[in-house]
């Protein structure tokens, strides 16, 4: 991500449809054209003296000076014919798709504008089929028409243009109410309101206010010297089931037949579905047959787990976790992998279970590993130990967060397994990708044995972390936590030494952070 540079921004606005450019027509709303016509009439899209002195061609808009050396310049290409979004498919994705390629090198950036009904589905077809973009692709569009007296149409459109102009973010990405979400990440939760999208797992990667608040850790990083691949070979064949209570086994087979070749299931909370077994029979054969299957909860926030039996049932029966992708995300997903020439079904379902363009968080080490979770200890151990055969010893190994088994180890309150750990020489204050050590997770888990281990074998927090070990402390005492405040203290002698010398004082209040 950087601010981009130059005197000039030039953008591609592709328009496709949407609400945002409708008329009314018998009382309900069509796609209209000539949004360039409308655009050039609002002075905050088009600066026409700047324009007429510049010599620029009847085609290109400019936007009034956002800052004094840069001018963001656009041309609006309108699609024909133009679409209310409830009839995009993916041929018309991949035509979008194909547009950004053929004029890429032409723009610094691209602007979708789209209808918002399946505009998350777009983002997230486009996130899949564009691989290594070096450029910002925005979609945006509207509740209400741009025309009309009060629509959101023209702060999303011009907040888009901004972003793309002003900022290399590579990435597809969705403007909607100021906010800036990565698209494969985003969802339409509103029909009405002008707060129409959220993006449940993943913060947005930008906010607009009187500022513009870019989360820069959180935006992709690219590969310089990799050339922009479109995939348009996407498998049309793939579906979305969402379960529900009851749901006869019959339904799903009928569901599941070719020439479906992948499905998207909504199961309930965290990837539970029905265990009865003829449905989860279904569920196999199909699976058996070559079905693949992306196990997607039907909550808006949360990942799925194999934590219930209902859900270890789904997984039992060939179900691949999608963890915290959206069903829009998955959807596009499964088409993109499936539609991959020549890769055998074990890498396709390997690859599905990856994050490949920012779509999910992907596990934590215990959640691969679910013997590190819960109370099966020895698996723990022994998958440590294993790892530590298979990897020549190395347990400073580390996961994509940076944590090493000992963080995991740590966390879960293992002693068996820290006491392994420790006694292989391994770095007791190894740090994340977060700065965080194994005894900072061990304090907030409240492992007081685990604690105790690492403080004999000489770990210590850093001064970030025994400042919020003190606030933390103050919070504990506030609630009158008792365990929390000894686990707290046991991680950190010299905040245990600070409240003994304040034993005299014990009864006068001091404020403390809710
Ligand atoms: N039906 C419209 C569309 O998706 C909704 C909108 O754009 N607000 O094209």
């Amino acid at each position: 991500m950087a601010r981009a540079v130059g005197p000039e921004r030039r953008l591609l606005a592709v328009y496709t449809g949407g609400t945002i450019g409708m008329r009314s027509e018998l009382g309900v709303l069509v796609p209209g054209t000539g949004l360039a016509a409308i655009l050039r009439t609002l002075p905050m899209f088009h600066d026409e003296e700047h324009a007429r002195a510049r010599g620029l061609s009847e085609d290109t808009l400019v936007l009034p000076p956002a800052s004094r050396n840069q001018r963001i310049l656009y041309t609006v290409l309108e699609c024909q014919p133009l679409f209310d979004s409830s009839d995009m498919t993916i041929a018309e994705w991949v035509c979008l798709a194909q547009t950004i390629k053929r004029h890429y090198e032409q723009y610094h950036g691209f602007v979708v504008i789209h209808g918002t009904d399946t505009m998350a589905f777009a983002a997230s077809m486009l996130s899949f089929m564009l691989e290594n973009l070096q450029k910002t692709v925005i979609l945006t569009g509207a509740q209400v028409p741009i025309h009309a007296l009060w629509s959101d149409g023209r702060e999303n459109l011009l907040g888009a243009l901004l972003m793309a102009g002003q900022y290399v973010i590579p990435e597809v990405c969705l403007f909607f109410q100021n906010q800036l979400f990565r698209g494969n990440r985003a969802t339409k939760v509103d029909a009405r309101r002008f707060a129409a999208f959220c993006s449940p797992n993943l913060l947005p990667l930008a906010t607009v206010g009187a500022d513009i608040t870019i989360n820069r850790e959180l935006v992709r990083k690219v590969d310089g010297k990799a050339g922009l691949v479109v995939h348009s070979s996407m498998e049309q064949d793939v579906g979305l089931l969402r379960l529900y209570p009851g749901i006869p086994a019959a339904l799903v087979r009928a569901f599941l037949q070719p020439p479906l070749k992948g499905v998207v299931m909504e199961t309930f909370g965290s990837g539970n579905g029905p265990t009865k077994p003829d449905l989860l029979q279904e569920l196999r054969v199909a699976t058996e047959r070559g079905l693949v299957i992306v196990n997607c909860t039907h909550c808006l926030q949360g990942a799925v787990t194999t934590d219930y039996a209902a859900g270890m049932a789904m997984a039992g029966a060939g179900v691949i976790s999608g963890f915290d992708m959206t069903s829009e995300a998955a959807l596009a997903k499964l088409s993109y992998v499936l539609g991959q020439p020549g890769l055998s079904l074990d890498v396709r379902k390997e690859l599905l279970t990856k994050d490949l363009r920012g779509e999910m968080t992907p596990p934590s080490v215990e959640e691969r590993r679910p013997s590190l979770q819960g109370n099966t200890l020895g698996g723990g151990v022994s998958w440590l130990l294993s790892l530590s055969g298979s990897q020549g010893s190395d347990l400073g190994l580390v996961d994509f967060n940076g944590q090493t088994p000992l963080h995991a180890a740590a966390r879960g309150g293992h002693t068996e397994a820290v006491t392994m750990l420790l006694q292989r020489g391994v770095d007791v204050n190894t740090r994340d990708t977060d700065g965080f050590s194994p005894l900072l997770l061990a304090v907030r888990g409240r492992h007081p044995g685990v604690i105790g281990l690492l403080r004999e074998a000489g770990a210590s927090l850093s001064t970030q972390e025994l400042e919020e070990a003190g606030t933390e402390l103050c919070r504990l005492a506030y609630r009158a936590d008792l365990e929390g405040l000894q686990a707290e203290a046991a991680g950190n002698l010299a905040v245990v030494a600070f409240l003994q010398s304040l034993e005299g004082a014990v009864g006068a209040q001091a404020p403390c952070p809710e």
